[in-house]
């Protein structure tokens, strides 16, 4: 079964990636099976070192979105694509508009090793 954690990896990294096609999030999404039974709305990717991203673990600790949780914020913007779900897709047609960004990303971790579940927000 696939641990949190690497369900992390699947949905939020793409190290080599770089979101150079407006086409990137059609495919991203469909080839790392976001698209199956429903078309996941919002989902972004990290092109960073997956050390990095999990580096953010012991970084600025703030609030999840949830208000009860514990996110950790990066120090550094990072290199992201914010895939978001166009309003006249249909599933199982689910088109995206793609957004390359810099921002800071927050995410929460948990285990042993403490590793990134949970993609929250960037800003
Ligand atoms: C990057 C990009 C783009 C890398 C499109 C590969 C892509 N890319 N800009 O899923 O049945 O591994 O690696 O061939 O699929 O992931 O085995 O799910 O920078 O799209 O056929 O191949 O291509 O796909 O196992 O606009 O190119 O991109 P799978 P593949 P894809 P299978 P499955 C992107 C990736 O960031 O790092
Ligand atoms: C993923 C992500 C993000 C899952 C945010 C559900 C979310 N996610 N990257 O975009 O103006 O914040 O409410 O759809 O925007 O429950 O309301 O900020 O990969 O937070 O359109 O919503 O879903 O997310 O209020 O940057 O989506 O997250 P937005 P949304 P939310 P608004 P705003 C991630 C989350 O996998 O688990
Ligand atoms: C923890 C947290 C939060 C773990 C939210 C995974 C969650 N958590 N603070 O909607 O991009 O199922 O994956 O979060 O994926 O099993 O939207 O990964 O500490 O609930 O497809 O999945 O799955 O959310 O968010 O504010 O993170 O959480 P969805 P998510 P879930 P998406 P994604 C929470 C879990 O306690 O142990």
């Amino acid at each position: 079964k696939e641990s949190q954690a690497m369900k992390f990896l699947r949905q939020h990294m793409d190290s080599d990636g770089s979101s150079s096609s407006p086409t990137y999030c059609n495919l991203m999404m469909q080839h790392r099976n976001m698209t199956q039974g429903w078309c996941k709305p919002v989902n972004t990717f990290v092109h960073e070192p997956v050390e990095d991203v999990q580096a953010v673990c012991f970084q600025k600790k703030i609030s999840c979105k949830d208000g009860q949780s514990i996110c950790y914020q990066s120090n550094a913007r990072m290199n992201i694509t914010d895939c978001r779900l166009t309003g006249n897709s249909k599933y199982p047609n689910c088109t995206y508009r793609t957004s390359q960004k810099e921002r800071h990303i927050i995410v929460a971790c948990e285990g042993n090793p403490y590793v990134p579940v949970h993609f929250d927000a960037s800003v």
